[in-house]
Protein backbone atom coordinates (compact mmCIF):
# COMPACT_ATOMS: atom_id res chain seq x y z
CA UNK A 1 0.00 0.00 0.00
CA UNK A 2 1.12 3.76 -1.04
CA UNK A 3 2.21 5.89 1.40
CA UNK A 4 2.49 8.80 -1.31
CA UNK A 5 -0.36 11.53 0.13
CA UNK A 6 -3.02 10.32 -2.61
CA UNK A 7 -6.20 10.59 -0.95
CA UNK A 8 -8.59 9.52 -1.74
CA UNK A 9 -6.83 5.87 -2.09
CA UNK A 10 -7.06 5.62 -6.39
CA UNK A 11 -7.97 1.77 -7.34
CA UNK A 12 -4.43 1.11 -8.17
CA UNK A 13 -0.88 2.32 -7.59
CA UNK A 14 2.54 1.02 -8.69
CA UNK A 15 5.42 3.34 -7.96
CA UNK A 16 7.62 2.14 -10.51
CA UNK A 17 10.87 3.59 -9.25
CA UNK A 18 11.60 5.56 -12.50
CA UNK A 19 10.84 9.02 -11.00
CA UNK A 20 10.13 12.35 -13.37
CA UNK A 21 13.12 14.98 -13.01
CA UNK A 22 11.47 18.34 -12.51
CA UNK A 23 13.89 21.38 -14.08
CA UNK A 24 12.86 25.04 -14.74
CA UNK A 25 11.37 25.73 -18.19
CA UNK A 26 8.26 25.11 -20.02
CA UNK A 27 5.80 22.71 -20.40
CA UNK A 28 4.53 20.89 -23.40
CA UNK A 29 1.17 20.32 -23.18
CA UNK A 30 -0.79 17.47 -25.80
CA UNK A 31 -4.80 17.43 -25.09
CA UNK A 32 -7.71 16.50 -26.83
CA UNK A 33 -9.74 19.15 -28.77
CA UNK A 34 -11.70 21.34 -26.12
CA UNK A 35 -10.58 20.50 -23.11
CA UNK A 36 -10.12 23.84 -21.83
CA UNK A 37 -10.85 23.17 -18.14
CA UNK A 38 -7.78 20.16 -18.20
CA UNK A 39 -5.59 22.41 -20.18
CA UNK A 40 -6.14 25.24 -17.91
CA UNK A 41 -5.79 23.17 -14.47
CA UNK A 42 -2.22 21.45 -16.41
CA UNK A 43 -0.83 24.61 -17.33
CA UNK A 44 -1.59 25.92 -13.30
CA UNK A 45 0.09 23.00 -12.03
CA UNK A 46 3.50 22.61 -14.23
CA UNK A 47 3.86 26.65 -15.17
CA UNK A 48 7.64 27.27 -15.02
CA UNK A 49 8.42 23.44 -15.04
CA UNK A 50 10.41 21.78 -18.57
CA UNK A 51 7.76 18.43 -18.76
CA UNK A 52 5.27 16.92 -21.35
CA UNK A 53 1.82 16.08 -20.39
CA UNK A 54 -0.37 13.97 -23.06
CA UNK A 55 -3.50 13.47 -22.55
CA UNK A 56 -4.95 10.79 -24.54
CA UNK A 57 -9.31 9.95 -25.06
CA UNK A 58 -9.37 6.57 -23.99
CA UNK A 59 -11.96 3.55 -23.94
CA UNK A 60 -12.68 4.88 -20.38
CA UNK A 61 -16.07 5.90 -18.83
CA UNK A 62 -16.71 9.31 -17.09
CA UNK A 63 -14.42 9.99 -13.90
CA UNK A 64 -12.58 6.97 -14.85
CA UNK A 65 -8.65 7.74 -15.60
CA UNK A 66 -5.04 6.75 -15.57
CA UNK A 67 -2.05 8.48 -14.89
CA UNK A 68 1.70 7.37 -15.82
CA UNK A 69 4.86 9.34 -14.44
CA UNK A 70 7.88 8.43 -15.73
CA UNK A 71 11.48 9.86 -17.57
CA UNK A 72 9.33 10.50 -20.71
CA UNK A 73 6.70 12.77 -18.99
CA UNK A 74 3.36 13.05 -17.77
CA UNK A 75 0.57 10.52 -19.62
CA UNK A 76 -2.78 11.25 -18.72
CA UNK A 77 -5.60 8.56 -20.48
CA UNK A 78 -8.96 9.31 -19.92
CA UNK A 79 -12.97 8.60 -21.73
CA UNK A 80 -14.25 12.40 -20.82
CA UNK A 81 -12.32 15.73 -19.72
CA UNK A 82 -13.78 15.01 -15.86
CA UNK A 83 -11.78 11.92 -15.86
CA UNK A 84 -8.74 13.90 -17.38
CA UNK A 85 -9.54 16.44 -14.81
CA UNK A 86 -9.73 14.16 -12.09
CA UNK A 87 -5.92 12.44 -13.25
CA UNK A 88 -4.67 15.94 -12.99
CA UNK A 89 -5.61 16.21 -9.24
CA UNK A 90 -3.46 13.21 -8.39
CA UNK A 91 -0.57 14.50 -10.57
CA UNK A 92 -1.56 17.74 -7.71
CA UNK A 93 -0.57 15.04 -5.10
CA UNK A 94 2.57 13.98 -6.45
CA UNK A 95 4.12 17.32 -7.71
CA UNK A 96 3.25 18.61 -3.85
CA UNK A 97 5.78 15.72 -2.58
CA UNK A 98 7.84 16.23 -5.46
CA UNK A 99 11.24 18.33 -4.67
CA UNK A 100 13.29 17.89 -7.84
CA UNK A 101 12.06 14.91 -8.97
CA UNK A 102 8.17 13.60 -9.45
CA UNK A 103 6.97 9.82 -8.15
CA UNK A 104 7.46 7.35 -10.85
CA UNK A 105 3.66 5.82 -10.48
CA UNK A 106 1.05 4.38 -12.55
CA UNK A 107 -2.46 4.92 -11.29
CA UNK A 108 -5.72 3.55 -12.48
CA UNK A 109 -8.54 5.32 -10.62
CA UNK A 110 -12.46 5.15 -10.81
CA UNK A 111 -14.98 6.29 -7.84
CA UNK A 112 -16.89 4.49 -6.09
CA UNK A 113 -19.80 6.48 -6.08
CA UNK A 114 -21.24 8.90 -8.41
CA UNK A 115 -21.94 11.67 -5.48
CA UNK A 116 -19.49 12.51 -3.29
CA UNK A 117 -20.50 15.53 -1.59
CA UNK A 118 -19.78 18.55 1.12
CA UNK A 119 -22.13 21.00 2.36
CA UNK A 120 -21.47 24.68 3.30
CA UNK A 121 -23.95 26.88 5.56
CA UNK A 122 -23.82 30.49 4.44
CA UNK A 123 -26.77 30.82 5.83
CA UNK A 124 -25.96 30.82 9.44
CA UNK A 125 -22.82 32.56 8.46
CA UNK A 126 -21.88 34.28 5.47
CA UNK A 127 -18.52 33.45 3.43
CA UNK A 128 -17.49 35.98 0.66
CA UNK A 129 -17.87 34.61 -3.24
CA UNK A 130 -13.88 34.25 -3.10
CA UNK A 131 -13.76 32.64 0.24
CA UNK A 132 -16.57 30.16 -1.40
CA UNK A 133 -14.84 29.73 -4.18
CA UNK A 134 -11.24 28.60 -2.36
CA UNK A 135 -13.00 26.54 -0.28
CA UNK A 136 -14.41 24.81 -3.92
CA UNK A 137 -11.00 24.49 -4.80
CA UNK A 138 -10.09 22.06 -1.66
CA UNK A 139 -13.22 20.25 -2.12
CA UNK A 140 -11.89 19.47 -6.04
CA UNK A 141 -8.63 18.44 -4.74
CA UNK A 142 -10.26 15.41 -3.50
CA UNK A 143 -12.18 14.17 -6.04
CA UNK A 144 -15.22 15.25 -4.29
CA UNK A 145 -18.21 16.45 -6.97
CA UNK A 146 -20.80 18.35 -5.46
CA UNK A 147 -21.04 21.42 -3.69
CA UNK A 148 -24.37 21.52 -1.78
CA UNK A 149 -24.81 25.53 -1.07
CA UNK A 150 -27.33 25.99 2.32
CA UNK A 151 -28.33 29.43 0.81
CA UNK A 152 -31.82 30.00 3.39
CA UNK A 153 -32.56 29.47 6.76
CA UNK A 154 -34.04 31.13 9.98
CA UNK A 155 -31.50 33.62 10.61
CA UNK A 156 -30.03 34.92 7.12
CA UNK A 157 -31.27 34.52 3.51
CA UNK A 158 -28.78 34.84 0.75
CA UNK A 159 -30.41 34.06 -2.56
CA UNK A 160 -31.78 36.99 -4.62
CA UNK A 161 -35.36 36.59 -5.73
CA UNK A 162 -36.66 39.59 -8.19
CA UNK A 163 -40.20 39.26 -7.46
CA UNK A 164 -39.46 39.59 -3.40
CA UNK A 165 -36.29 42.27 -3.39
CA UNK A 166 -36.42 41.70 0.41
CA UNK A 167 -35.60 38.85 0.78
CA UNK A 168 -32.35 39.72 -0.02
CA UNK A 169 -32.37 43.31 0.95
CA UNK A 170 -33.48 42.43 4.79
CA UNK A 171 -33.12 38.24 5.00
CA UNK A 172 -29.27 38.87 3.57
CA UNK A 173 -28.45 41.33 6.61
CA UNK A 174 -29.43 38.29 8.82
CA UNK A 175 -26.68 35.94 10.90
CA UNK A 176 -26.03 33.75 13.82
CA UNK A 177 -25.15 36.37 16.29
CA UNK A 178 -25.89 39.00 13.99
CA UNK A 179 -22.54 38.66 12.19
CA UNK A 180 -22.03 41.16 9.30
CA UNK A 181 -23.83 39.30 6.44
CA UNK A 182 -25.37 40.07 2.26
CA UNK A 183 -27.18 37.99 -0.12
CA UNK A 184 -25.00 36.77 -3.01
CA UNK A 185 -25.81 38.98 -6.64
CA UNK A 186 -26.53 37.20 -9.62
CA UNK A 187 -22.63 37.69 -10.71
CA UNK A 188 -21.71 36.25 -7.45
CA UNK A 189 -23.71 32.92 -8.22
CA UNK A 190 -22.26 32.90 -11.88
CA UNK A 191 -18.59 33.42 -10.75
CA UNK A 192 -19.46 30.63 -7.92
CA UNK A 193 -21.00 28.42 -10.58
CA UNK A 194 -18.26 28.69 -13.35
CA UNK A 195 -15.34 28.46 -10.83
CA UNK A 196 -17.14 24.93 -9.34
CA UNK A 197 -17.62 23.99 -13.11
CA UNK A 198 -14.40 24.56 -14.19
CA UNK A 199 -13.20 21.91 -11.33
CA UNK A 200 -15.94 19.74 -12.44
CA UNK A 201 -17.60 20.13 -9.25
CA UNK A 202 -21.77 21.12 -9.51
CA UNK A 203 -22.86 23.43 -7.07
CA UNK A 204 -26.63 22.19 -5.50
CA UNK A 205 -28.58 25.24 -3.87
CA UNK A 206 -30.27 24.57 -1.02
CA UNK A 207 -33.93 26.78 -0.61
CA UNK A 208 -35.42 24.87 2.81
CA UNK A 209 -38.78 25.16 3.30
CA UNK A 210 -41.52 25.29 4.90
CA UNK A 211 -38.89 24.84 7.53
CA UNK A 212 -35.85 27.04 8.43
CA UNK A 213 -37.70 30.14 7.17
CA UNK A 214 -38.03 32.50 9.77
CA UNK A 215 -35.53 35.06 7.96
CA UNK A 216 -38.57 35.09 5.23
CA UNK A 217 -41.16 35.22 6.91
CA UNK A 218 -39.14 37.92 8.98
CA UNK A 219 -38.31 39.89 5.34
CA UNK A 220 -41.93 39.67 3.70
CA UNK A 221 -45.07 40.25 6.24
CA UNK A 222 -47.27 38.94 3.40
CA UNK A 223 -46.02 35.61 3.90
CA UNK A 224 -47.20 35.00 7.39
CA UNK A 225 -51.16 34.29 8.17
CA UNK A 226 -51.86 37.48 10.17
CA UNK A 227 -49.76 39.25 7.92
CA UNK A 228 -47.42 40.54 10.37
CA UNK A 229 -43.72 39.75 10.21
CA UNK A 230 -42.01 37.70 13.42
CA UNK A 231 -38.80 39.31 14.86
CA UNK A 232 -35.66 38.71 12.88
CA UNK A 233 -33.90 35.71 14.84
CA UNK A 234 -30.06 35.65 15.21
CA UNK A 235 -30.14 32.67 17.80
CA UNK A 236 -29.47 28.82 17.01
CA UNK A 237 -32.94 27.17 17.77
CA UNK A 238 -34.42 25.16 15.28
CA UNK A 239 -37.80 23.73 14.21
CA UNK A 240 -40.11 26.68 15.24
CA UNK A 241 -40.60 28.68 11.71
CA UNK A 242 -43.21 27.26 8.99
CA UNK A 243 -44.47 28.80 5.86
CA UNK A 244 -48.12 28.78 5.69
CA UNK A 245 -49.00 25.88 3.60
CA UNK A 246 -52.42 27.22 2.92
CA UNK A 247 -52.13 30.14 1.43
CA UNK A 248 -51.91 31.29 -1.98
CA UNK A 249 -48.71 33.93 -1.22
CA UNK A 250 -47.12 30.87 0.04
CA UNK A 251 -47.26 29.15 -3.56
CA UNK A 252 -46.24 32.44 -5.69
CA UNK A 253 -43.52 32.90 -3.12
CA UNK A 254 -42.34 29.14 -3.33
CA UNK A 255 -42.47 28.98 -7.39
CA UNK A 256 -40.78 32.52 -7.75
CA UNK A 257 -38.13 31.35 -5.26
CA UNK A 258 -37.36 28.01 -7.23
CA UNK A 259 -37.29 29.66 -10.16
CA UNK A 260 -34.56 32.01 -9.05
CA UNK A 261 -32.62 29.20 -7.69
CA UNK A 262 -33.12 27.67 -11.00
CA UNK A 263 -31.70 30.31 -12.78
CA UNK A 264 -28.82 31.19 -10.68
CA UNK A 265 -27.88 27.19 -10.99
CA UNK A 266 -28.16 26.19 -14.84
CA UNK A 267 -29.16 22.24 -15.11
CA UNK A 268 -28.41 21.54 -11.26
CA UNK A 269 -30.24 19.73 -9.09
CA UNK A 270 -32.55 21.67 -6.35
CA UNK A 271 -32.27 20.86 -2.75
CA UNK A 272 -35.98 21.78 -0.97
CA UNK A 273 -34.82 21.03 2.55
CA UNK A 274 -37.82 20.29 4.14
CA UNK A 275 -35.67 19.47 7.76
CA UNK A 276 -36.95 19.58 11.05
CA UNK A 277 -40.21 21.24 10.52
CA UNK A 278 -41.59 20.26 13.93
CA UNK A 279 -44.29 23.32 13.73
CA UNK A 280 -45.87 22.00 10.65
CA UNK A 281 -49.04 19.64 11.43
CA UNK A 282 -48.01 16.21 9.74
CA UNK A 283 -50.48 16.31 6.97
CA UNK A 284 -49.77 20.07 5.31
CA UNK A 285 -45.86 18.80 5.58
CA UNK A 286 -46.78 16.25 3.13
CA UNK A 287 -48.79 18.31 1.11
CA UNK A 288 -46.11 21.03 1.16
CA UNK A 289 -43.15 18.67 -0.15
CA UNK A 290 -45.66 16.95 -2.47
CA UNK A 291 -47.07 20.17 -4.07
CA UNK A 292 -43.20 21.80 -3.59
CA UNK A 293 -41.44 18.97 -5.75
CA UNK A 294 -44.07 19.37 -8.16
CA UNK A 295 -42.68 23.16 -8.87
CA UNK A 296 -39.37 21.56 -9.12
CA UNK A 297 -40.54 19.07 -11.50
CA UNK A 298 -41.51 21.84 -13.59
CA UNK A 299 -38.54 23.39 -13.94
CA UNK A 300 -36.45 20.26 -15.29
CA UNK A 301 -35.12 19.83 -12.50
CA UNK A 302 -34.20 17.06 -9.96
CA UNK A 303 -35.38 17.09 -6.69
CA UNK A 304 -33.06 16.74 -3.86
CA UNK A 305 -34.78 16.76 0.12
CA UNK A 306 -33.72 16.01 3.85
CA UNK A 307 -34.93 12.53 4.63
CA UNK A 308 -37.96 13.98 6.61
CA UNK A 309 -39.84 14.52 2.86
CA UNK A 310 -39.31 10.76 2.15
CA UNK A 311 -42.95 10.79 4.22
CA UNK A 312 -44.06 12.26 1.10
CA UNK A 313 -45.01 11.63 -2.54
CA UNK A 314 -41.59 12.12 -4.28
CA UNK A 315 -40.99 12.30 -7.92
CA UNK A 316 -39.17 9.30 -8.80
CA UNK A 317 -35.62 9.33 -9.54
CA UNK A 318 -35.52 12.25 -6.16
CA UNK A 319 -32.79 12.31 -4.08
CA UNK A 320 -32.67 11.98 -0.80
CA UNK A 321 -30.12 13.09 1.73
CA UNK A 322 -29.96 10.86 5.03
CA UNK A 323 -29.20 12.51 8.31
CA UNK A 324 -29.70 9.89 10.94
CA UNK A 325 -28.74 6.38 11.14
CA UNK A 326 -30.60 3.98 13.17
CA UNK A 327 -34.55 2.96 12.75
CA UNK A 328 -35.11 6.68 11.86
CA UNK A 329 -32.82 6.54 9.16
CA UNK A 330 -33.53 3.29 7.62
CA UNK A 331 -37.48 3.30 7.36
CA UNK A 332 -36.65 7.06 5.88
CA UNK A 333 -34.47 5.73 3.64
CA UNK A 334 -36.71 2.41 2.66
CA UNK A 335 -39.58 4.89 2.24
CA UNK A 336 -37.31 6.76 -0.18
CA UNK A 337 -36.18 3.68 -2.11
CA UNK A 338 -39.58 2.09 -2.47
CA UNK A 339 -40.60 4.85 -4.31
CA UNK A 340 -37.40 4.78 -7.02
CA UNK A 341 -35.48 7.64 -5.44
CA UNK A 342 -31.58 7.31 -4.75
CA UNK A 343 -29.76 8.27 -1.62
CA UNK A 344 -26.85 10.35 -0.72
CA UNK A 345 -25.68 9.21 2.96
CA UNK A 346 -25.02 12.34 5.43
CA UNK A 347 -24.98 10.55 8.87
CA UNK A 348 -24.53 13.33 11.32
CA UNK A 349 -21.72 11.31 13.72
CA UNK A 350 -19.50 10.23 10.63
CA UNK A 351 -20.07 13.17 8.31
CA UNK A 352 -21.11 16.61 10.30
CA UNK A 353 -18.06 18.37 10.03
CA UNK A 354 -19.44 20.99 11.97
CA UNK A 355 -19.51 18.59 15.35
CA UNK A 356 -16.74 19.28 17.59
CA UNK A 357 -13.69 16.84 17.49
CA UNK A 358 -13.70 16.12 20.90
CA UNK A 359 -15.33 17.60 23.93
CA UNK A 360 -12.70 20.34 24.75
CA UNK A 361 -12.44 21.85 21.29
CA UNK A 362 -13.25 25.63 20.97
CA UNK A 363 -15.66 25.00 18.12
CA UNK A 364 -18.60 23.36 16.80
CA UNK A 365 -21.69 21.46 18.54
CA UNK A 366 -21.92 18.29 20.67
CA UNK A 367 -25.72 17.04 19.71
CA UNK A 368 -25.02 14.48 18.05
CA UNK A 369 -21.49 13.37 19.55
CA UNK A 370 -18.05 14.49 18.93
CA UNK A 371 -16.63 13.52 15.73
CA UNK A 372 -13.06 12.34 16.13
CA UNK A 373 -11.47 11.44 12.64
CA UNK A 374 -10.95 7.56 12.42
CA UNK A 375 -14.62 8.09 13.21
CA UNK A 376 -15.73 9.80 10.27
CA UNK A 377 -13.24 7.16 8.12
CA UNK A 378 -14.46 3.64 9.67
CA UNK A 379 -18.06 3.09 7.91
CA UNK A 380 -19.23 1.65 4.79
CA UNK A 381 -22.37 3.65 3.29
CA UNK A 382 -23.69 0.37 1.95
CA UNK A 383 -24.23 -1.19 5.59
CA UNK A 384 -25.36 1.93 7.44
CA UNK A 385 -29.09 1.50 7.29
CA UNK A 386 -30.82 -1.51 7.33
CA UNK A 387 -33.06 -2.78 5.05
CA UNK A 388 -31.58 -0.61 2.01
CA UNK A 389 -30.43 -1.93 -0.97
CA UNK A 390 -26.65 -0.70 -1.91
CA UNK A 391 -27.39 -0.03 -5.28
CA UNK A 392 -29.90 3.04 -4.07
CA UNK A 393 -26.81 4.73 -2.40
CA UNK A 394 -25.01 7.19 -5.10
CA UNK A 395 -22.91 8.45 -2.47
CA UNK A 396 -21.86 10.38 0.30
CA UNK A 397 -22.09 14.36 1.67
CA UNK A 398 -20.15 15.64 4.94
CA UNK A 399 -22.17 18.69 5.80
CA UNK A 400 -20.62 22.08 7.77
CA UNK A 401 -23.42 23.31 9.98
CA UNK A 402 -21.73 27.17 10.84
CA UNK A 403 -24.13 28.23 13.77
CA UNK A 404 -20.18 28.67 15.39
CA UNK A 405 -18.18 28.49 12.53
CA UNK A 406 -17.79 32.39 11.44
CA UNK A 407 -15.07 32.65 8.95
CA UNK A 408 -13.43 30.19 6.36
CA UNK A 409 -10.48 29.64 8.78
CA UNK A 410 -13.00 28.29 11.38
CA UNK A 411 -14.36 25.92 8.35
CA UNK A 412 -11.05 24.86 7.16
CA UNK A 413 -10.57 23.81 10.60
CA UNK A 414 -13.59 21.64 10.91
CA UNK A 415 -12.77 20.36 7.45
CA UNK A 416 -9.13 19.47 7.72
CA UNK A 417 -8.38 16.82 8.01
CA UNK A 418 -12.13 15.28 8.47
CA UNK A 419 -13.52 16.16 4.89
CA UNK A 420 -10.50 13.87 3.07
CA UNK A 421 -11.86 10.92 5.41
CA UNK A 422 -15.51 11.92 3.63
CA UNK A 423 -14.14 12.17 0.35
CA UNK A 424 -12.34 8.63 0.33
CA UNK A 425 -15.58 7.10 1.76
CA UNK A 426 -16.95 8.20 -1.46
CA UNK A 427 -14.43 7.55 -3.64
CA UNK A 428 -12.79 4.57 -2.91
CA UNK A 429 -12.97 0.84 -2.59
CA UNK A 430 -14.18 -0.61 0.74
CA UNK A 431 -11.83 -3.40 0.31
CA UNK A 432 -9.29 -1.62 -1.08
CA UNK A 433 -9.09 1.59 1.97
CA UNK A 434 -7.96 1.05 5.56
CA UNK A 435 -7.16 3.51 8.74
CA UNK A 436 -3.71 2.56 9.26
CA UNK A 437 -3.04 3.55 5.45
CA UNK A 438 -5.37 6.49 5.84
CA UNK A 439 -3.70 8.01 8.88
CA UNK A 440 -0.30 7.87 6.94
CA UNK A 441 -1.75 9.36 3.92
CA UNK A 442 -4.01 12.07 6.01
CA UNK A 443 -0.10 12.86 7.60
CA UNK A 444 1.64 13.49 4.39
CA UNK A 445 -0.94 16.06 3.39
CA UNK A 446 -0.67 18.84 6.12
CA UNK A 447 2.54 20.13 4.71
CA UNK A 448 1.08 21.32 1.42
CA UNK A 449 -2.55 22.40 3.82
CA UNK A 450 0.31 24.76 5.49
CA UNK A 451 2.08 25.85 2.37
CA UNK A 452 -1.35 27.35 1.12
CA UNK A 453 -2.26 28.81 4.11
CA UNK A 454 -5.07 26.31 5.00
CA UNK A 455 -6.33 26.10 8.52
CA UNK A 456 -6.60 22.75 9.99
CA UNK A 457 -6.63 20.37 13.22
CA UNK A 458 -4.11 18.53 13.93
CA UNK A 459 -6.72 15.59 14.75
CA UNK A 460 -6.06 12.73 17.66
CA UNK A 461 -4.48 9.38 15.57
CA UNK A 462 -2.48 10.91 12.93
CA UNK A 463 1.25 11.44 13.69
CA UNK A 464 1.32 14.52 12.15
CA UNK A 465 4.54 15.61 10.34
C1 LIG B 1 -29.44 19.73 12.12
S1 LIG B 1 -29.49 18.01 9.90
C2 LIG B 1 -29.88 20.54 11.07
C3 LIG B 1 -29.36 21.89 10.96
C4 LIG B 1 -28.36 22.23 12.04
C5 LIG B 1 -27.47 21.03 12.29
C6 LIG B 1 -26.37 21.29 13.28
C7 LIG B 1 -30.45 18.99 9.35
C8 LIG B 1 -31.04 18.60 8.09
N1 LIG B 1 -30.69 20.12 10.04
O1 LIG B 1 -30.42 22.83 10.95
O2 LIG B 1 -27.62 23.32 11.61
O3 LIG B 1 -28.28 19.98 12.77
O4 LIG B 1 -25.45 20.21 13.32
Amino acid sequence: MTTLPLVPLPRTVVETGTPLPLTPGEPRLALPEGWDRAGAYAVELLAGRSVALTVELADLVGEAHELRTGPEGIEVRAGAEVGAFRALTTLAQLLDVAGDALPGVEVADEPRFPHRGVMLDVARHWLSPDEVCRFVDLAAAYKLDVLHLHLTDDQGWRLPVPEWPALAEVGGRGAVGGDPARAYAPEELARIVQHAADRFVTVVPETDMPGHTNAALAACPELNPDGVAPAPRTDTEVGYSSLDVRSETTWAFVRDVLAAAAAAFPGAPLHIGGDETLETPHDDYVAFVARASGAVTALGRRLVVWEEAAAAVLPPGSLVQVWHRGTEGARAAQAAVAQGCGLVLSPADRTYLDLKYDEGFPLGLTWAGTLPLRQAYDWDPVTLLDGVDPAAVEGVEAALWSETLRTLADVETMALPRLLATAEVGWSAQERRDWAGFRERVAACSPGWTRRGRHWHPADGVDWP
